[in-house]
């Protein structure tokens, strides 16, 4: 069996060690042009070159949740296209919202600007009850995102397509409940998938439906995101901020207003790293268990994007 490795932006030689380790009847070779086929592919961004020269791919494994970009290549049709299913994931995704909601709910940014100023001023607490949550996209990651929300006791709301059954979470179904999960939410937390469907989905229209003094937290993808419109939204003061991981495009440019609006705070697509040892050992699990003969989670679904 041979696997490719191709992932842009990744020091390869300690995935190639790591996969070899896991998978010693393998042949694991990083990707160059001109390489013979191979059965596997590991990716991350490859060039659509890349899969113009891997026409007997069996699987494609990417090395991230997000398949997004990889569905916008021309791929190997009969080849399955696996993403990373939590791997180390959701717990991080778990932190860094959790830490982003405190951080609103407790005002530590407006403390932390007066401890810098040598103020000494307190401000009174909001009612936990009127802070109310609500998750976008209850998969994988969202549904431990909203899981975690309810242990420091916020209403959680979360919105996906299916219906789901989550403790301590009250759930809105599709496009028909779009507007009331909206309605009965203060902070927004977007961990849906991009697709036709998701694209520019919070924009105008639905951020001003969140409560009053809502805050936009945007973890998933940048182009989920009408940027305007939440700046907008913000010097409106119907927003009363937001925490942003991912953009339209990254690195951010320098000129981008995002930069300069003091409501919004800007993290480097960081919210959730894939971790390579977990990674590598679920894509192996999951290349030996197709060597079995076996049915395989976290394949994406291509007409649905994801
Ligand atoms: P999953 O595929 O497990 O979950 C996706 C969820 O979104 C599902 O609950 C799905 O509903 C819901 N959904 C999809 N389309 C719609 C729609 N049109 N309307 C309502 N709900 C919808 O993905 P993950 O949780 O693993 O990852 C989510 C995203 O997080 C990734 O696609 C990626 O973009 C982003 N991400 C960002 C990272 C970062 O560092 N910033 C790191 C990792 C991922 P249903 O359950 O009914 O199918
Ligand atoms: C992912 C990401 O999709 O890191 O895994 O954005």
């Amino acid at each position: 069996m041979k696997i490719t490795f191709c992932c842009t932006g990744t020091e390869p030689a300690p995935w190639l060690a790591g996969l070899r380790a896991a998978l010693p009847q393998a042949q694991v070779e990083l990707w160059q042009p001109g390489t013979t086929p191979a059965d596997y592919a590991v990716v991350w961004a490859p060039p659509q070159q890349f899969f113009d020269e891997q026409p007997k791919l069996k699987g494609i494994f990417n090395i991230g949740a997000g398949v997004d970009a990889l569905l916008r290549l021309r791929l190997p049709p009969q080849a399955a296209v696996v993403r990373l299913e939590d791997a180390g994931m959701a717990v991080q995704m778990a932190e860094y919202v959790s830490q982003a909601v405190i951080r609103n709910f407790r005002d530590l940014e407006t403390y932390a600007a007066d401890a810098r100023a040598g103020h000494w001023t307190y401000y009174k607490p909001r009612q936990r009850n009127e802070f109310s949550v609500g998750v976008m996209g209850l998969g994988v990651l969202g549904a431990r995102v909203a899981q975690a929300l309810t242990h420091f006791e916020f209403p959680v709301n979360g919105w996906s397509r299916s219906s789901k059954a989550l403790g301590g979470v009250r759930h809105f179904v599709g496009a028909a409940q779009f507007h009331d999960f909206l309605a009965n939410s203060r902070v927004l937390v977007n961990l849906l998938p991009l697709t036709p469907e998701t694209v520019n989905i919070l924009n105008r229209d639905t951020l001003s439906r969140l409560q009053p003094g809502g805050y936009v937290i945007n973890v998933a993808r940048g182009a989920h995101l009408v940027d305007e419109d939440l700046l907008e939204l913000i010097k409106s003061c119907h927003l009363s901020g937001a925490t942003l991981d991912v953009f339209r495009t990254e690195p951010l440019r320098p000129e981008h207003p995002f930069w300069r609006e003091p409501k919004i705070t800007l993290t480097p697509h960081t919210s959730a790293r894939t971790l390579r040892a977990d990674s590598i050992a679920q894509i192996a699990d999951k290349i030996a268990a197709l060597g079995r003969g076996e049915k395989i989670a976290g394949i994406v679904d291509a007409a649905r994007g994801y």
